[in-house]
């Protein structure tokens, strides 16, 4: 397909995790042995930003070999999002894949799990009283002279 010259896009989206000690809502009760934490990694649009399905296909999270399975692979239109429990930090290697038409190769991001309450004393209070860390960033892809099919699903909202 023919690419449009002189033009790049760039699109922004976030990669986080939540985390909880367990027992919690949503997870085994009880939970697997030795599990004291439940997570969710996740790769998802921005708060009322455009649905990043439009240019997204797939995502692989790559998680630690201690897991089964530890590499799980979403397809579109999601949520791009693997929930687990387990006991310990690691870095999870996320893939993310775009339409074939795009000709975009796979990018590579990491995202290292947060389970433990972190910042200001009051803001580690919060998330201890509320049994919630978040922890995300915000992520930028650009794209460099798409195709034209490319550059319609990326410009469709
Ligand atoms: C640590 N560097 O030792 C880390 C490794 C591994 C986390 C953490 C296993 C879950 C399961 C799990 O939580 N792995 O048994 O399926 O702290």
């Amino acid at each position: 397909s023919k690419r449009v010259r002189g033009t790049q896009i760039r699109r922004h989206f976030i990669i986080g995790n939540t985390a909880c000690v367990l027992p919690a809502p949503g997870f085994p009760d009880p939970p697997p042995e030795g599990h004291t934490k439940g997570w969710t990694v996740y790769v998802r649009s921005l708060p009322n930003g455009p649905d990043l399905s439009t240019w997204l296909k797939k995502v692989q999270f790559k998680l630690h070999h201690t897991y089964t399975d530890a590499s799980r692979t979403i397809e579109g239109p999601g949520p791009f999002e693997v929930t687990e429990t387990g006991y310990g930090e690691f870095g999870v290697e996320i893939r993310l894949y775009f339409a074939p038409e795009s000709g975009e190769k796979a990018v590579y991001r990491e995202h290292y799990l947060s389970l433990a309450p972190y910042g200001s004393e009051e803001q580690k209070a919060r998330q201890e009283k509320e049994n919630k860390i978040v922890a995300e960033k915000l992520e930028t892809v650009e794209f460099n002279e798409p195709t034209q099919e490319f550059y319609k699903s990326l410009t469709a909202e």
